[in-house]
């Protein structure tokens, strides 16, 4: 077999693990939640990010044994450096959505190997849709090929935000905000990513920890997207960063502003 027919079977397991996990949240979507807080009543954590987060590590297990994986919610293991098959995990992004509208929020799995992006997935659940692939196989929402998003300026699209960074004013966000033709916040980076890749977003900037932008960094790259710091230096798959992504064009035009 060769590595891309292996690739495609790979693909195919993963889409059907987050299809089976997507099963059991929607099954129990009107249940009554076990809701915690974890550093503020902002910042959530409910049985079902804990299920989840179980569900696809098994999986991940069984499959690769002797991966290691970073996943949120601590059912992984303690990931310090990207030597070898890493996985990355969110098994639940958006958890205040999630909690509050039953709606935008996203489950991500991403494959790196020796640091490389191999392949990445996010999951819109609501919508029932995986935008899912790499390199080796393109960018594929179900089964639907993705397109390269046109290259816009940041003044001719909508740039997602992070509410708290708008609001202080991190990086001259509110000119930056003037400069572009509107500002959205969605609160899931999952969800914010994948308007980004079918371009009805040029742009995303918001504080992540690595789940939170593993996937859509590769389905970005992908799609000859930008994924830096807000600086524009090369993002830390280890710790958390102040993450942008958008096209080319927007990427310049906001790399400038900050500088
Ligand atoms: P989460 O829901 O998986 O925690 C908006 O809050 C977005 O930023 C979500 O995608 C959320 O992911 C992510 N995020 C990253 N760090 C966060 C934090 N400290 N508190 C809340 N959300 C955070
Ligand atoms: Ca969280
Ligand atoms: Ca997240
Ligand atoms: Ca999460």
């Amino acid at each position: 077999m060769s590595e891309r027919e292996k690739l495609k079977q790979t693909d195919q397991l993963i889409r059907g693990w987050l299809s089976d996990v997507r099963q059991t949240v929607i099954a129990d979507l009107h249940d009554p939640l076990s809701v915690s807080e974890k550093t503020s009543r902002k910042d959530l954590v409910t049985n079902i990010d804990k299920a989840n987060e179980k569900r696809l590590v098994a999986a991940i297990r069984a499959f690769d044994p002797q991966a290691k994986i970073l996943g949120e919610e601590g059912s992984g293991d303690h990931v310090t450096d990207m030597k070898g098959h890493v996985w990355i995990i969110d098994p639940l992004d958006g958890t205040l959505n999630f909690v509050k509208q039953r709606d935008n929020f996203a489950m991500m799995i991403s494959l790196y190997i020796d640091g490389v992006g191999v392949l990445g997935y996010i999951m819109d659940v609501m919508r029932n849709i995986i935008y899912g692939g790499g390199p080796k196989l393109g960018v594929f929402a179900n089964e639907r090929r993705l397109e390269s998003p046109p290259n816009i300026s940041l003044r001719d699209g909508l740039l997602g935000v992070s509410g708290p960074m708008l609001v202080h004013d991190k990086y001259h966000l509110q000119a930056i905000d003037a400069a572009s033709s509107g500002v959205r916040i969605i609160g899931s980076a999952g969800i914010e990513f994948i308007q980004v890749l079918t371009g009805k977003q040029n742009g995303y900037i918001s504080h992540l920890m690595p789940w939170d932008f593993a996937a859509g960094k590769i389905l970005a790259e992908q799609l000859e997207l930008c994924v830096t710091k807000v600086d524009g230096t090369p993002v830390d798959m280890l710790s958390s960063n102040d993450v942008l992504v958008s096209t080319k064009d927007t990427h310049k035009d906001i790399v400038n502003m900050i500088r």
